[in-house]
């Protein structure tokens, strides 16, 4: 048999999905189930007078209607999961339902809970809030002024958080031959899963055990928590999560809802169901980024790039989410330097409170805000010194000989080869004929761009005492457990929790080939507290690099066993039997074999096992990794910016990604089409707007542009291999690189188009009004 890591199987479980037989949380139906509801502030800063609940309450599907303050005392603040050490961070408590303060449009101030899903919704407009308006604010600029209205009376300046990485030594800034600066807004923009948030719980009042599902990439991190929130045992608590429609990091947040279900069905001893509607969710669920970053790169006139400084000032809505405290500062400060060999840098961040909904994790989740800033930087600093921008990235790209390589913040790169993949996109652009191009094309007056991304990035979260050391209330090691039953199929736990990324395809490459049988043997339980004994989840591009590990880790020990009992069998001592495609032999003897499957009915069976062995074919693991992952690659976009209009056309995307060992060429290139869609989506079309009311104003799909497969050319994706030495199957994360690489591709692409006219910025998203206007003020129209 040969082997299967490495080559383009198709997702198994595409033909669950792909024909109507997922199992969504909605799918649940459970007997004598309720349905729940949260009424939500339609102000962005009010007082709560009073809520009348009366006309619900007598509505005759009603069952219950809560309150904040009826909940007190019963059901806790929900408790971040980050608190980044020396950030003197203040954290106001978020409680599952406002008490007496509303500060975001989306703030929960009821739960009402019915018989029926349509008139749960009936009953919940017969609720009215009598608000007093205090005044709001939206920036985390304007927040931080004195006179800005405060969101948490004992957070002075809405500070929640100041951060600080690195160190710059006096002189080298100042007495640099060249410094640029340029200030960029990396607007807040929506994670947008297909399927909104959901919850369904059912409590038992004979054994007091609740089981909640819910729409989460972290089941259980869910039950950890909102085992506290809710004052309920872990052991009686089971936290699954079924099919999901994506997360994109917005589902690794624990959020009051969630508190909210699990509560009103422990209360009232019935199932609860709540299922968020696509308008809620973009006021209700957290959003990403909303950061804005100065960075100030000093170099000499040859190109050599010597220090960088950042100032980031974050919008972190009103409340700090379960992430919210480290994408800004850990993920976005450690990584400023990017792919470049920069001696000095330094990071500030500053984290605010504003009236908008909370930030948390959105794919990359602080990287690419991180690379967009250094790689934007690096672009600006090119053309400042009259170099081209391939020629000053290959003059300062971190070198090949100098791996594992820690940057000027103490990371420790693990692997890397950046001129590999940055020459095969040349290659693959016929780069010097593309720049004769776009100067052919500028003699004619048309605005042709070439923009470049060579990113990397920290991922497969992580080495525990270290994400331990930097706050985050968790390990972040995985476990998985291969089960052999008696006829040699396989199943595997894992504590990861796959929500699109087709793990069952990917990880059963690496038991099929470790155990040499066909990946139709093998099944898998992912999501699920009860079945899986510990797991932390999927985020951060770390289930492959830590839990894959974990799994061919355990795949390992069971061949370990089972070749003791093929020895015994054999009659021959353990070293002299070797195990290739799924067979046992011995060494020299041709014919003298034992089948895997064999193995398998043997260790359960226990008839004939070595003296004091146990029975049974099975084998748990347990990794923790030395260090992160750091895949990187090279992402090129061509555009051509159409004058009159200010529309940008997209004419070529090539992208070259080292995501060390890939286990599934065919997944891979979908997890990077799919982030590149993320990125490029940020930096043209998507963006959230708030008035300065604080009411989101691109509160529906009609509002918000999300990127279509129409807008893209075809992507040219490839990939080189360097693989890492920190885990066994040499693999690096690709689940965020898309994203991470392409929203500064796409950038630096326009304002290589527009920098004709000297433009260095324009604020994404670059929609055709705005882009036109800048044409047009720069050609002397306005
Ligand atoms: N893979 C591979 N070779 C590698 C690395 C990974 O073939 N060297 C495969 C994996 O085995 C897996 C997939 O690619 O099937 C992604 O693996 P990995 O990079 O380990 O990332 P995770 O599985 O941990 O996924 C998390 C990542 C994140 S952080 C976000 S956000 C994201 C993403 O994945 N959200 C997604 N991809 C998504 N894809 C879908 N469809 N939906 C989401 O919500």
């Amino acid at each position: 048999m040969s082997k299967v890591v490495g080559t383009s199987v198709k997702r198994k479980e595409d033909s669950r999905l792909l024909t109507g037989n997922g199992r969504y949380s909605d799918d649940i139906v459970l007997p004598g189930m309720l349905h729940a509801t949260v009424v939500r502030s339609t102000s962005a800063h009010a007082k709560i007078k009073k809520i009348h609940v009366e006309e619900a309450l007598n509505h005759p599907n009603v069952v219950a209607v809560y309150t904040g303050k009826d909940l007190e005392g019963k059901v806790g603040p929900v408790p971040t999961s980050w608190y980044v050490p020396g950030c003197n961070l203040k954290e106001p408590p978020q409680y599952p339902l406002a008490i007496d303060r509303v500060r975001y449009v989306g703030d929960g101030v009821a739960l009402v809970i019915a018989d029926d899903r349509y008139a749960v919704k009936d009953a919940a407009e017969l609720i009215e809030v009598e608000y007093e308006e205090l005044p709001a604010v939206v920036g985390q600029k304007e927040a931080m002024k004195e006179d800005a209205p405060l969101l948490h009376d004992d957070i002075e300046n809405n500070i929640a958080l100041q951060w600080k990485a690195g160190e710059i030594p006096e002189g080298v800034m100042e007495n640099a031959e060249v410094v640029v600066k340029e200030s960029f807004y990396v607007q807040r923009v929506f994670p947008s899963p297909i399927e909104p948030r959901a919850a369904v719980a059912q409590y038992n009042p004979g054994s007091g055990e609740l089981t909640l599902w819910c729409s989460s990439q972290n089941p259980h991190i869910h039950r950890m928590v909102l085992a506290e929130v809710l004052g309920i045992s872990e052991a009686k608590f089971q936290v699954i999560a079924p099919d999901i429609g994506g997360g994109f990091g917005g589902k690794i947040g624990v959020y009051p809802d969630e508190a909210l279900v699990a509560f009103a069905s422990r209360e009232i001893g019935k199932p609860v169901k709540w299922i968020e509607e696509r308008s809620e969710h973009y006021t209700a669920a957290n959003a990403g980024r909303d950061e804005i970053i100065e960075v100030e790169l000093a170099g000499k006139k040859d190109g050599t790039l010597e220090a960088i400084h950042v100032k980031n000032t974050a919008n972190l809505g009103a409340y700090l989410s379960t992430m919210g405290a480290g994408v800004s500062t850990i993920d976005f400060g450690m990584m400023i330097t990017g792919t470049y060999d920069i001696p000095y840098a330094a990071c500030e961040t500053t984290g605010v409170y504003t009236n908008t909904t909370p930030t948390d994790a959105y794919r990359g989740a602080g990287k690419p805000e991180s690379t967009y800033q250094i790689e934007r930087i690096v672009d600006l600093f090119a053309r400042e010194v009259g170099m081209d921008p391939v020629e000053l990235r290959k003059k300062n790209f971190v070198k090949k000989e100098a791996f594992p390589y820690q940057n000027a913040q103490g990371l420790l790169y693990d692997s890397g080869d950046y001129e590999k993949p940055l020459n095969k996109a040349l290659e693959t652009l016929n780069y010097e004929e593309l720049r004769k191009e776009q100067e052919r094309k500028r003699k004619e007056g048309k605005l042709m761009g070439i923009g470049f991304s060579t990113y990397v990035e920290m991922c497969g979260f992580g080495p525990s005492e270290v994400v331990g050391a930097v706050g985050f209330q968790g390990g972040t090691w995985e476990n998985s457990t291969v089960r052999v039953h008696p006829s040699g199929k396989v199943t595997v736990f894992c504590g990861t929790s796959p929500h699109g990324q087709g793990h069952d395809t990917t990880f059963s490459q690496v038991v099929a080939d470790k155990l040499g049988i066909p990946i139709e043997d093998i099944e898998f339980v992912f999501s699920d507290t009860k079945s899986v004994s510990m797991g932390w989840g999927t985020y951060g591009s770390r289930s492959t690099a830590v839990g894959g590990a974990a799994v061919s880790f355990a795949a390992d020990r069971v061949v370990e066993k089972a070749k003791k009992i093929a020895a015994h069998e054999l009659e021959v001592a353990e070293e002299d039997v070797e195990f290739e495609n799924g067979t046992f032999s011995v060494k020299g003897v041709p014919g003298k074999e034992r089948a895997f499957k064999d193995i398998a009915h043997s260790a359960n069976m226990a008839w004939n096992l070595p003296e004091g062995m146990e029975p049974s074919l099975e084998a748990q693991y347990f990794f923790k990794p030395e260090n992160f992952v750091f895949p990187f690659g090279t992402h090129v976009a061509v555009v051509e910016v159409d004058k009159d209009t200010g529309e940008i056309d997209l004419q070529r995307y090539v992208c070259v990604d080292d995501v060390g060992t890939v286990i599934n060429p065919l997944t891979a290139e979908g997890q990077v089409h799919g982030g590149v869609a993320q990125g490029v989506g940020q930096a043209l079309w998507e963006g959230a707007v708030y008035n300065d009311n604080g009411q989101l104003v691109s509160g529906t799909l009609m509002d918000y542009t999300l990127p279509k497969a129409r807008f893209f050319p075809t992507i040219e994706s490839d990939f080189t291999e360097t693989p890492s030495p920190v885990n066994p199957l040499g693999a690096k994360g690709v689940g965020e690189v898309g994203t991470t690489a392409s929203i500064a591709a796409a950038m630096n692409a326009v304002v290589d188009a527009l920098s004709v006219y000297g433009v260095t910025d324009v604020e994404m998203p670059l929609t055709p009004e705005k882009v036109w206007k800048v044409i047009q003020e720069k050609e002397g129209n306005q």
